[in-house]
C-alpha cells in the first residue's frame, strides 16, 4: 500500500477529522486546510479546521463554506474538537512548536491518528504518518499529489480547486520561485480543466488592498529600504511606532522582503518589524544562496532562499547585529 492510500485508509476509519495548520496563517496553510476540507466534506466525512490564530483579510475569502476555528478567538470549541479528535491532519508544518503552545499542546495530548503534509525540512518525529517532501514548493501540491496518488481526483471540485490554486500561487511567488516544477504546471492545467478560474484568484487576493497598506509599502521602500553595495544586500526595517501610523493589519507588511529582493544586483534581503516588544525578521535570497543559516542565529529557520527569525533586542541591536553577521554568511556574495 502507498502511503497515499494508507492516508486515505485513516480517511476512512475516522469519525472526526481536525485539520491544523501553523501560526501566522499564509495562503498555503489556508489554502491546503480548505481544500483538504472540501474534499473530506465531500466523501462524506466529519471535518472540522483549527488553527492557532486568525488570518490577515486578503486570505480570509478561501475559507467560504467551511467551519472553522481558531484557538486565539475559541479556544475552548478547539480543545474540545482537538480532544475528541480520531484522526488530526497537520497541514504545512514540521514540528508542534510551529503552532505556538496553546494548539502545541492540544495536539501533544491528543490520542488521535496524525498525519503530516508538509514541505518544511527537518520535521519533528511526531506523526504517524509524514508525508514530508522538502523539495516542493508548497504543501497545496503536496496535497494535491497525495489526492491524485490515492486515486481520489474525483472528489476535488472549484472550492477545492481554488483553494490548491491559491496555495500553489502563494508559495511560489506567483508561480516564478525554483521550488516550481513541471507538475506544478499540470497541476494548476487540471485545476483550470475542472473549473477553477485562475484570474479570479489572482484578483480575490492581490487586488483588495486596503489605503493604508499601499501607504505604508510606499513609505517603507521611499524611506526604509537600506542597500548594502558591497554584499549585495537590502533590507527594510519598520518600529511599531512606523506600523502604527499606517494603521497597521496583519499581512500588511507580506510581500515587502521580495520588494527589497527584485532591487537590480540585490541577491539577498532582510525585512525587520517590530511587533508585541520584539523584532520579527524575514530573509530571502536568490538561487543556491542559504538565508536559512543566518536565521537560526535569531532563533529561527526555514528554506534555503526563505526564512525567518526573531529578536528580544531593540531594532537598533537587531540590526547591528544582522550587520556583523553578514561578513560570516556572506563572504562570498561580494566576489560575484
Ligand atoms: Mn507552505
Amino acid at each position: 500500500m502507498s502511503k497515499a492510500e494508507a492516508i486515505f485508509k485513516e480517511v476512512d476509519k475516522a469519525k472526526r477529522i481536525v485539520i491544523t495548520s501553523h501560526r501566522s496563517p499564509d495562503g498555503d496553510s489556508m489554502g491546503s486546510s480548505a481544500a483538504l476540507y472540501h474534499v473530506l466534506k465531500k466523501m462524506g466525512k466529519n471535518a472540522v479546521v483549527c488553527h492557532p490564530d486568525h488570518c490577515p483579510a486578503f486570505l480570509e475569502w478561501v475559507m467560504e463554506g467551511c467551519e472553522w476555528y481558531t484557538h486565539e478567538l475559541a479556544p475552548d470549541k478547539v480543545e474540545e474538537l482537538m480532544s475528541e479528535a480520531d484522526l488530526i491532519f497537520c497541514l504545512d508544518y514540521n514540528g508542534p512548536d510551529r503552532m505556538g503552545h496553546g494548539m502545541a499542546d492540544l495536539l501533544r495530548k491528543s490520542n488521535a491518528v496524525k498525519i503530516m503534509l508538509d514541505h518544511h525540512p527537518h520535521p519533528d518525529d511526531f506523526v504517524d504518518i509524514a508525508e514530508s517532501r522538502i523539495t516542493e514548493g508548497s504543501t497545496c501540491q503536496i496535497l494535491f499529489d497525495v489526492i491524485e496518488e490515492a486515486g481520489k481526483l474525483n472528489y476535488l471540485d472549484v472550492s477545492s480547486g481554488e483553494a490548491i490554486y491559491l496555495g500553489i500561487m502563494t508559495d511560489t511567488g506567483a508561480f516564478r520561485f525554483s521550488s516550481v516544477n513541471p507538475k506544478t504546471h499540470e497541476i494548476i492545467s487540471h485545476l483550470m480543466k475542472i473549473g477553477v478560474n485562475n484570474t479570479a484568484v489572482h484578483e480575490r487576493t492581490f487586488d483588495n488592498v486596503r489605503v493604508d497598506r499601499l501607504r505604508l509599502q510606499g513609505y517603507a521602500i521611499s524611506n526604509k529600504l537600506e542597500i548594502i553595495q558591497h554584499f549585495h544586500i537590502a533590507y527594510i526595517s519598520l518600529s511599531e511606532e512606523e506600523l502604527n501610523r499606517f494603521h497597521y493589519k496583519k499581512g500588511d507588511t507580506d510581500g515587502l522582503v521580495n520588494m527589497a529582493l527584485s532591487v537590480e544586483g540585490i541577491k539577498v534581503a532582510a525585512f525587520f518589524s517590530e511587533k508585541d516588544g520584539q523584532i520579527k525578521i524575514s530573509f530571502r535570497s536568490k538561487g543556491t544562496i542559504p538565508v536559512n543559516g543566518i536565521a537560526k542565529e535569531f532563533n529561527g529557520g526555514g528554506h534555503i532562499n526563505a526564512a525567518g527569525g526573531a529578536s528580544q533586542a531593540s531594532m537598533e541591536d537587531t540590526i547591528k547585529h544582522f550587520k556583523a553577521l553578514i561578513p560570516k554568511y556572506f563572504n562570498g556574495l561580494n566576489a560575484e
